[in-house]
Order: C-alpha cells, then structure tokens, then sequence
C-alpha cells in the first residue's frame, strides 16, 4: 500500500517537472521583411500559414511597413523553419525565396506590382 502511494506521488512530481519543461521554451522575437506583402489579404494569408506552424507563438504581419514580427518558441522552431513557412505562404521572407507554386496561386492582388499586384495606384483611376 504505502510503495503504491510511493509511487503516486513520484507520478505527480514526475508530470509537474514535464509539464514545466513544457513551458518553459524559450520564447524568441524575430522581425522578418517581407517585401512583397501588399495588402490586409496578404497578411491574412502569412499568418493563417504560420498559426498552422509548430512552434510559433504568435505572427503579426504589417503590410505597410512590410514588415513581419514572429515570436517563437526556440527548443520547438528556429528562424529559418520561420523564414521557409512564409515562403511556403507564397512571400518572400528575409533572404528567402518564395515558393513559387504558392506565389502563384495568390490572388492577383497580392502579387508583385509588376505582376498585377498592389491595387491601390489601379483604384485611382
Ligand atoms: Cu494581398
């Protein structure tokens, strides 16, 4: 009886230390540029990418700045695993290329300029 509570107890500390370890990963802040966000849908669709992302705590995209923030927990992601699951969303992030395929299937309002996108110089007229 009293080795079954013995090891009860073990149990519970064993499962508060684990779980405290889960906690604790270091959250790290990483301002990435991105230079080819145009718009509220481009943001839409980098952080819609990064919330399905393991590790990545939060992700705020400013189109106007082009600019954007990712906080990440470093013992589950780093910067490039970040960096890459933009690119996957289809923008280029840092000194990494978009992909292609998904750069392509934007709607074309969110492409480059040069390539249809960035409405509003084509709103004016
Ligand atoms: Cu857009």
């Amino acid at each position: 009886m009293r080795i079954i509570r013995l090891l009860l107890v073990f149990m519970f500390v064993g499962m508060g230390v684990t779980m405290a370890q889960a906690k604790k990963g270091t959250l790290a802040t990483a301002k990435i540029n991105t230079p080819t966000v145009q718009c509220e849908m481009c943001k839409g669709t980098i952080e819609r990418y990064m919330y399905r992302e393991d590790g990545i705590q939060s992700c705020k995209v400013d189109f106007k700045k082009k600019v954007t923030t990712v906080k990440y927990y470093t013992d589950r992601t780093n910067i490039e695993n970040v960096k890459t699951a933009i690119a996957n969303a289809g923008y280029d992030a840092d000194d990494v290329t978009a992909n292609e395929d998904s750069y392509k299937a934007l709607p074309t309002c969110c492409k480059k300029p040069e390539d249809g996108g960035g409405q509003p110089t084509k709103k004016k007229q």
